[in-house]
């Protein structure tokens, strides 16, 4: 509404207008236009952290109770402090600890949501994407796309514990979900480990139309190990000055077309030099950061917020962010940023 006040008269007459049309499913835009159309982001998304001993130590009790089977997917949400309830760690993504024991199956099963693991803990577990294993390493990214098919596999001697990001909200919000179970624990192998990061992993593909081009076209590749990129974000550091507002950073891209990982999320890494402090951005993706190695602290809105290894924070939509590196820090992070630039929402100010 607009500065103009209005007589009690008109307020009461009002009133009783709004109580009149309620039941006929009509209500005044002019009593919520400034909350609608803002003029800059506002959120209801607070900053937050998890410290990784924190929430491991529910996760492990949580697999004391219930069964990775049982639970299909046995997971605490992230879920962001200013939208309890809402199973989320954005408005716009969803985060979760997953915990796969020895032993364990987490059974196939495909939908509409894309979704990254970031592992955070231990090492030999697979998921399997299309009948595939890719055998999992700490801070390994892997995804599953939309609509292929993935289970989840714990061979080994200890717990495994990986980071989920998905875009569930974002499909909520387009009412555009659709899942099924394939019916039993594991998708039959179709291909050995490591099958699709020979063809598509190597700025190569198979020549399209070949009998050896049988990945979906729009999204082939699914493993990024730790061991690559780590080494990628070193070469970048050796190679140059970081950037003032980002450091050295490195986003990771899609084969099949050099864009994000996947339709509605990018990830990045980023490596910040010991002794390094950013300059102050903001932009209007929401972002959840992992600590994958390192000390320092986040500055939001000139608060500090201190970080130190497998830490997992969410910043919000448009919060001034800059980091101070006590040691060297190497940060991972997603965010809804691949979805805003197609729907040409994505802005960001570097001061
Ligand atoms: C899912 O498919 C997984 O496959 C994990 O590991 C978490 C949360 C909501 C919906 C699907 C997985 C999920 C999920």
């Amino acid at each position: 509404m607009s500065q103009a006040a209005l007589s009690n008269e008109q307020t009461s007459q009002l009133q009783a207008l709004y109580d009149e049309m309620r039941p006929a499913c009509l209500s005044p835009l002019w009593e919520v236009l400034a909350s609608l159309v803002t003029p800059e982001p506002s959120s209801a998304v607070v900053a937050h952290k998890w410290s990784y001993d924190d929430a491991r130590h529910y996760l492990m009790r949580a697999g004391d109770l219930i069964s990775a089977a049982q639970a299909e997917r046995r997971v605490l949400i992230l879920e962001n402090p200013g939208l309890p309830g809402a199973s989320r760690i954005t408005n716009s993504l969803y985060g979760g600890l997953q915990l796969i024991l020895p032993g364990e199956v987490a059974p196939c099963h495909r939908h509409t949501q894309c979704a990254l693991r970031f592992v955070m803990e231990g090492e030999g577990a697979f998921t399997a994407v299309d009948g595939e294993k890719a055998f999992m390493r700490p801070f390994d990214l892997v995804l599953t796309p939309g609509g292929q098919w993935h289970d989840h596999g714990n061979p080994s001697d200890r717990p495994m514990i990986w980071l989920d990001g998905l875009d569930i909200p974002t499909v909520s919000h387009f009412d555009a979900s659709f899942s099924e179970r394939l019916g039993c624990d594991a998708h039959p192998e179709t291909v050995p480990p490591g099958d699709t990061s020979s063809r598509y992993g190597h700025n190569l593909r198979p020549m399209r139309g070949s009998i050896a081009d049988r990945r979906p076209s729009h999204q082939p590749l699914f493993h990024y190990p730790y061991a690559e990129w780590r080494s990628a974000l070193d070469r970048l550091a050796q190679a140059g000055e970081p950037d003032p507002h980002l450091g050295h950073a490195l986003e990771f891209t899609n084969p099949a077309d050099g864009g994000s990982i996947m339709p509605t999320i990018l990830a990045h890494v980023r490596l910040l030099p010991k002794g390094f402090s950013s300059r102050s951005r903001r932009s209007t993706d929401a972002s959840i950061y992992v600590v994958v190695e390192g000390a320092g602290r986040a500055w939001l809105n000139d608060a500090p917020m201190p970080l130190a290894t497998r830490d997992i924070m969410v910043v919000p939509s448009w919060t001034r962010l800059r980091f101070e590196a006590d040691d060297t820090l190497v940060l991972f992070g997603y965010s809804d940023r691949a979805c805003q630039e197609k729907l040409n929402l994505y802005r960001e100010e570097n001061a």
